[in-house]
């Protein structure tokens, strides 16, 4: 139970989901508008000022995304969640609101390709430090500290390989040098992990997969501190301008009725995938935080009440054995992109993560041969059916 005195499930279903006061319609109406008419110049100057509450223009606020936004923060047991254009918006616009040119900051080795990009890339380009190390060994995180590192960043599990980093011993490390801790929590969804709940500061969500759950939209969520958020808001958001659409909130509003149910169903496949791919004689090695054999399995217990559905592995008969298998699948879909009703299979290294290079990959553990899976919702014996003679014609097995 939480603050609020609802338990997830309760809030997916009530918290930004309220009926609408108005003409009692039980679900939301859309604000899909970019501005709103003051009914004076004063009432308008006064919004501006921040002297009155009121909404002005939708880069600076909604009723629609300030809903979404409600929704997600309560389920992170956050103060304040703000809607962003995609989770690389969120990510990107979070870490901008805390450093500057001259600071340095901690991140993992083992990222989505493109916040590797956006930190390697971007931020370096404008006078960022960045020193990627494995964060799920927390002395390799304090060695590298500095007296201007001002963000540790990563995120758990990590995509592709699925490792786990210590959320309470970031936390812990974070406040004692003043830094800043953010964690990506995209592949848990609040359902099975709650970082603020750890002491992490802020949470980043590509709200293109779970949250949303349907594979139809792009958007990112960030969740934090009341203080922190509203600094995000009015700055970073507001005058790099990722903002969400309001029919792309509604819709990530709708998908979060059923996340609780669909994290389940989720989680339930995928630990019966993972364990057919672990008995299996053409599989090599099974990256799954559910199995007892993934080396982190207890801290998987400890910081999340699920697993998840996500899992990668790697085939005897490395990359080639790999193409065979995601050529020769039927009903899973090979595509990028993760969280959705339906199966997906992707190969990280030529796509999710193709910005990072092969030195850069092979540091954070992903093997060029690794393909990864979003279990779907189908039925499980379905998506067993469908890698069985995949894997046979890929391995002989
Ligand atoms: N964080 C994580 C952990 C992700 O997996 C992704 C996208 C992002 C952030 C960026 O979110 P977006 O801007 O796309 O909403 N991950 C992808 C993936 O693994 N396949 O395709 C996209």
């Amino acid at each position: 139970m939480d603050k609020d005195g609802m338990r997830l499930e309760t809030k997916a279903t009530h918290i930004g989901q309220e009926p609408d006061p108005l003409t009692g319609s039980i679900v939301s109406p859309i604000y899909q508008t970019s501005t709103f008419v003051f009914p004076s110049v004063d009432e308008g100057a006064a919004r501006f000022k921040g002297e009155r509450d009121g909404y002005i223009y939708t880069r600076l606020g909604n009723p629609t995304l300030a809903a979404l936004e409600r929704s997600v923060s309560a389920l992170e047991n956050g103060e304040k969640g703000l809607a962003f254009a995609s989770g690389m918006s969120a990510i990107s616009s979070v870490i901008m609101a805390i450093v500057s040119a001259g600071d340095h900051i901690v991140a993992d080795k083992c990222v989505y390709g493109c916040t590797f990009a956006f930190l390697t890339g971007i931020l370096t380009r404008f006078g960022v430090e960045v020193d990627l190390v494995n964060c799920s060994e927390p002395e390799q995180v304090e060695k590298a500290i500095k007296p201007n590192t001002k963000l540790i960043y990563f995120e758990s599990p990590a995509n592709p390989v699925l490792k786990m980093v210590d959320m309470e011993a970031m936390a812990r490390i974070g406040k004692k040098h003043d830094i800043t801790t953010v964690v990506d929590n995209t592949f848990m969804s609040p359902i099975f992990q709650r970082p603020l709940d750890w002491g992490i500061d802020a949470v980043v969500h590509s709200a293109t997969k779970y949250l949303g759950g349907h594979g139809d939209l792009i958007a990112g969520i960030a969740v934090g501190s009341h203080e922190f958020m509203e600094h995000v808001a009015a700055t970073t958001l507001k005058d790099l301008g990722g903002v969400l659409g309001p029919l792309d909130a509604w819709l990530i509003l709708r998908g979060i009725k059923t996340l609780p149910v669909r994290m389940e169903r989720h989680e339930q496949n995928a630990m019966k995938v993972a364990e057919f791919l672990e008995n299996h004689k053409g599989v090599e090695k099974v990256y799954y935080p559910g199995l007892v054999s993934h080396p982190q399995h207890e801290l998987a217990k400890k910081q999340m009440t699920g697993f998840g559905g996500m899992l990668a592995f790697e085939l005897k008969g490395g990359f080639e054995a790999g193409r065979t298998l995601m050529d020769s699948v039927r009903l899973c879909h090979l595509a990028v992109s993760l969280g959705e009703t339906g199966t997906l299979i992707e190969h990280p290294a030529s796509m999710t993560h193709s910005p990072m290079t092969p030195e850069a990959r092979s540091a954070a553990g992903i093997a060029e041969g690794l393909v990864r899976i979003s279990v779907g919702l189908e039925h499980v014996d379905d998506i067993i059916s469908d890698l069985s003679p995949a894997l046979k014609k890929a391995t002989g097995f």
